[in-house]
């Protein structure tokens, strides 16, 4: 038997993306559904982002979900990046006239939207299998999928494509109607998470060492985040806790290193990193969001909070569709987003080719590496370049230019 359901937006997806799309339409008045993959469990034990951007904060506040990320959030004032065995504090909020970041788990942050949308009573269909898109080439999109084996149709008046890289909305796009622009690295990054106080609680650090990249971060005062760069074959179960730590501190200045305190991983994974942008974000009547359109590099603490703007764009185009009558904001929509995404490509590449050690660099690739960290802190307009793009773009970036 099949069974069908309409809805006005349809959203594939509930990581971040999905999630906070569904708690800003709903205030709006939006009627949406949301399918995902996975179990919620499943979603909930990705841990993945850790910086959070003032405009992201401000946007769980105006869905309604900010009372996490201000009670568990860690306002960050400065970042320090550390070479040649020496720390060199970044002092953001001075070079940004008073602007900060927060670090806040994404597994937060999807737990408190994922708890907002239970709350208000808001449908997440999840462990819908097979997800298939059909006639977004009109006004009248559906979706269908199935649940323990039988097959469900939705339709909607717009698809919100919030699935991620690896998700279906991109991949179900006819060749030729997006252009891939991608770069990947020659390396990986492996991350563990440990209930041990971070090494450095006001600041994320970021080394550059011989022996290759580091990232001290943190979720709360009594969880840390660390991460190396690696080789991109290795596999998680080659690196032991023990190796992993003593790797890190290897990466550290002498101090920093001695104040490390370590502890047995709750989780650890290793992330590709990559820069990649498809253009354009929407088809008909899909929209893509998030990671379904861009991926960058982690270094710049970028992917989430370009997700939260994405979505918030969106949804400012759904609301004035329906509520004004005005498809400006859904034609606009891609142009929009993607000024300000490659703005961020920009800077997330630029920071990973800085920070990290290439396999493939000769000596003068790592002596202009080492000129540049150092005309960085010692010039006032690089290091205010640096903590501008780190603290993010207003929401309005690219209007007026
Ligand atoms: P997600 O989080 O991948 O969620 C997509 C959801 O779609 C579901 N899905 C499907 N559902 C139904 N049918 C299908 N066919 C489906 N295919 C997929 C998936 O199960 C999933 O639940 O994408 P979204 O919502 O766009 O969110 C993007 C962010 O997750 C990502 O950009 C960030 O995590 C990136 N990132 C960081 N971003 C920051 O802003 N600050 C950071 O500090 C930061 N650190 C990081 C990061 C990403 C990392 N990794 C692992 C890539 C650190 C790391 C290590
Ligand atoms: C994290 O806390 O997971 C994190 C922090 C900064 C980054 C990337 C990830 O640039």
């Amino acid at each position: 038997m099949s069974h069908s359901k309409r809805t006005q937006v349809a959203i594939i997806g509930a990581g971040p993306s999905g999630l906070l799309l569904g708690a800003l339409l709903h205030r709006a008045g939006i009627d949406n559904i949301i399918l995902e993959r996975q179990t919620p469990d499943y979603v909930l034990s990705r841990i993945r982002a850790g910086i959070l951007e003032q405009v992201s904060v401000d946007l769980l506040h105006e869905a309604g979900v900010g009372q996490g990320v201000s009670s568990g959030g860690t306002v960050h004032h400065s970042i320090e990046l550390v070479f040649a065995n020496k720390r060199h504090p970044i002092d953001v909020t001075r070079l940004t006239d008073g602007k900060v970041v927060t670090a806040y788990g994404q597994t937060e942050v999807t737990k408190d939207l994922m708890e907002h949308r239970t709350l208000k009573g808001l449908q997440t269909i999840y462990e819908a299998q097979d997800v298939a898109l059909h006639n977004f080439d009109s006004k009248h999109p559906s979706i269908t999928y199935k649940v323990g084996g039988t097959t469900h149709t939705l339709q909607a008046d717009f698809i919100a494509g919030c699935d991620g890289f690896h998700g279906v909305s991109r991949a179900s796009l006819p060749s030729g109607a997006v252009r891939e622009y991608e770069k990947v690295y020659p390396f990986g990054w492996l991350g563990i998470l440990a209930d041990v106080p971070p090494v450095s609680p006001h600041a994320i650090v970021y080394a550059n060492s011989e022996r290759g990249f580091a990232l001290c971060s943190m979720r709360s005062m009594t969880r840390s985040r660390y991460y190396v760069q690696c080789p991109i074959d290795d596999k998680v179960e080659d690196w032991s806790d023990e190796r992993f730590w003593n790797e890190l501190k290897s990466r550290l200045d002498p101090e920093l290193a001695g104040k490390i305190i370590t502890g047995p991983s709750i989780e650890k994974s290793i992330a590709p990193l990559r820069s990649f942008v498809a253009e354009p974000m929407r088809f008909g009547s899909l929209f893509l969001a998030g990671d379904a359109a861009h991926i960058v590099p982690p270094t710049g603490a970028k992917g989430l909070n370009l997700a939260s703007t994405d979505v918030k764009y969106l949804s400012s185009a759904f609301i004035e569709f329906f509520k004004e009558n005005s498809s400006a904001g859904i034609d606009n929509y891609s142009a929009r987003c993607l000024k300000r995404i490659w703005r961020a490509e920009r800077f997330s590449w630029w920071l990973t080719t800085l920070m990290h050690r290439f396999p493939d660099t000769e000596g003068f690739g790592q002596k202009v590496q080492e000129a540049e960290l150092d005309y960085l802190v010692h010039s006032e307009a690089l290091s205010k370049s640096l903590a501008e793009n780190y603290v993010g773009l207003p929401l309005n970036f690219g209007e007026h230019a």
